[in-house]
């Protein structure tokens, strides 16, 4: 376990805190403003919500984890014997990464072949690059994290080439006034996921210690909050225009009691 400083402790104490309260408020708004968009769009909505509602449960777990790996008395921070368990992100990774996905191409509202068929290669590809990355996350040297995170940027960069060419087509396809929201969640998705990767390789930078697990824990987090919640905002709007411009296709009245 390695040691952090009082501040190291704080800082990534309260950004898991700050997580856990941020990632509940969005479960919350999302399953909430259901009743805004039209039916098409509502299970966008819901499944954004489940996506922030694992994820502030998996915050809890990882605060609670965190501060029982250290106790802090006197200014001075040491290890308890308990280790730190990074297991949690990855379990959260494993079931809300091919959520979010899901959310992306259920918004796009495609054809039932086209939705199933995307979803499967997608979020397959999404199961397999976390499920590789983690022995990396948790060896304790740089050949062995490389080499796990090399393989897992291949379903990675397969993920990235989907979204920037499958999902395009779709996208021309998409009503006039939600094209540009829809490409922003795509590059919103595109931006937040790349700097997983880049969070990843931290130790490869020759930093040590304390500062290796604050960096991780806080470039993890940060991205978390963009990926999820941020995207989640981004469904919530597209759902919204799209409910708006397809008014009267299913009988749906926008902004109806
Ligand atoms: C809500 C959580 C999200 C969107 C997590 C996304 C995670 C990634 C895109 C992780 C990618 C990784 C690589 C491409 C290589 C190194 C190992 C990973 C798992 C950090």
């Amino acid at each position: 376990m390695d040691i952090v400083t009082p501040f190291q402790f704080s800082l990534v104490y309260n950004a898991f805190s700050f997580t856990f309260a941020t990632m509940a408020a969005a479960t919350a708004f999302f399953w909430l403003s259901r009743s805004q968009v039209a039916p098409a769009y509502r299970t966008a909505l819901t499944i954004s919500g489940l996506v922030t509602g694992i994820a502030a449960y998996h915050y809890f777990r990882i605060f609670e984890s965190w501060n029982a790996a250290y106790t802090f008395k006197d200014g001075i921070v040491s290890a308890t014997g308990f280790a730190f368990n990074d297991a949690y992100r990855y379990v959260d990774w494993l079931l809300t990464v091919p959520l979010l996905l899901v959310e992306l191409i259920l918004v796009m509202r495609l054809s039932r072949a086209e939705t199933s068929s995307k979803t499967i290669r997608l979020g397959s590809a999404a199961a397999l690059m976390i499920v590789l990355g983690y022995p990396g996350e948790i060896a304790g040297d740089i050949p062995t994290r490389a080499l796990w995170g090399t393989l897992s940027a291949i379903p990675f960069v397969y993920i990235v080439w989907e979204l920037f060419r499958g999902l395009g087509e779709s996208i021309n396809q998409q009503p006039a006034n939600v094209q540009n929201l829809v490409r922003k969640a795509r590059l919103l998705t595109f931006a937040s996921w790349g700097f997983y990767p880049i969070v990843y390789m931290v130790p490869y930078a020759g930093l040590t210690g304390g500062t290796v697990t604050t960096t991780i824990q806080i470039g993890y987090t940060i991205a978390d909050i963009v990926a999820k919640a941020g995207l989640g905002i981004l469904i919530f709007l597209i759902s919204v225009r799209k409910s708006e411009a397809e008014a009267g296709i299913d009988g749906f009245k926008v902004h109806a009691a």
